[in-house]
């Protein structure tokens, strides 16, 4: 369950292969229960498929009970319709008896202990793994082609794609012969760690490379989830006004570099580009902004430049 807004990813991640077409579950981060004490159990029920109820007998090796814990849900609810079982379960709980805070430490101390596994596996090898993350369609993709295209030959690229549903942006990626795996989140909003572990056991990606993830065009919810990466990088475009950083300053906070892009369209839309440069600088006084066009290459250079720079700097 994602701890800012609620809903229930994971339960139905998937992580395709667009080489073999190959399809698999990604089981972590499925049903989770809030226990009285408000400790949190996160199992799978993959191959179970049972509508999970609190009346079954846990037959299926939890290392947990619900016997102190047989309320009625609907009771406390007076606020909600009588036929809510489209809600999740944990929420429920956590909205109900205030666990909200233990919910979330608990959920993101497992992701983050996922997390500093998936760094020391790019540390050893020398990958710089990015995090791009942004609202939908600013423009990540069309950057990823036009990045791996032109630095093909010279710094080997992979990308990790996460999107809701399709594998369209993978396809894309795949055209251009770079290595690809999509992972679908369902219903889910973000990328978690353990997504990027079982892609990178997928990619085997090189010694001395870079992995691009692109995650689920989410401004909120991203910023929460630590996936291993060296940084994370920011994605706005200019038809998305100049405000966004202080407006979702979580993200531009998390994340230490920015691509202001499409700036091929500055002409046409009233964005003022020194307002949001000011915007960003106020929410995070040391993020670094490049400002750049996929399609008319303005700008790359200097974020071609980064890249360099980020890759020398990993050598040993
Ligand atoms: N004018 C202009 N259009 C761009 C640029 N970059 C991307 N676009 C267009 O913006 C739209 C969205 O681009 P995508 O690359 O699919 O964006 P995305 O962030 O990957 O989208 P999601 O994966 O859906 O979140 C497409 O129509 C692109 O052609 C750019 O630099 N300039
Ligand atoms: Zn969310
Ligand atoms: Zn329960
Ligand atoms: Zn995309």
């Amino acid at each position: 369950m994602c701890v800012t807004c609620g809903c229930p990813n994971g339960s139905q991640a998937t992580i395709i292969d667009p080489e073999t077409e190959e399809i698999q579950p990604i089981a972590a981060g499925s049903p989770s229960h809030v226990l009285p004490d408000g400790t949190v159990v996160v199992h799978t029920h993959y191959d179970q498929g049972h509508d999970h109820g609190h009346d079954h007998g846990h037959d299926h090796g939890h290392n947990h009970q619900h016997s102190a814990h047989s309320h009625d849900h609907h009771s406390h609810s007076s606020d909600r319709p009588a036929n809510d079982s489209a809600i999740p379960t944990p929420q429920i709980h956590a909205n109900l008896h205030g666990t909200t805070v233990e919910l979330e430490q608990s959920l993101l101390a497992k992701n983050n202990s996922i997390a500093a596994h998936n760094r020391a596996t790019f540390k050893s090898k020398n990958i710089l793994a990015l995090n791009l993350v942004s609202s939908p369609g600013s423009g990540k993709t069309t950057l990823l082609t036009r990045t791996i295209q032109d630095l093909k030959g010279e710094i080997p690229i992979s990308v990790i794609e996460g999107d809701q549903a399709t594998a369209n942006d993978a396809d894309r990626i795949r055209e251009t012969g770079c290595p690809v795996v999509q992972i679908n989140t369902g219903t889910g909003c973000h990328l978690e760690a353990d997504m990027i572990d079982r892609a990178v056991q997928t990619l085997q990606p090189p010694d001395r490379s870079i992995v691009m993830i692109e995650n689920v065009g989410n401004l909120v919810c991203p910023a929460l989830f630590d996936l291993g990466e060296a940084a994370k990088v920011a994605i706005l475009s200019v038809t998305e006004g100049e405000d966004k950083p202080i407006k979702y300053p979580h993200m531009f906070r998390a994340s230490q570099v920015m691509l202001l892009t499409k700036i091929d369209l500055l002409p046409y839309v009233p964005f003022q580009v020194d307002r949001f440069l000011a915007y960003a600088r106020e929410v995070n006084p040391h993020i670094e902004i490049f400002s750049v066009s996929a399609q008319n290459g303005a700008g790359l250079l200097a974020w071609y430049e980064w890249l360099r720079w980020q890759m020398r700097s990993r050598r040993h």
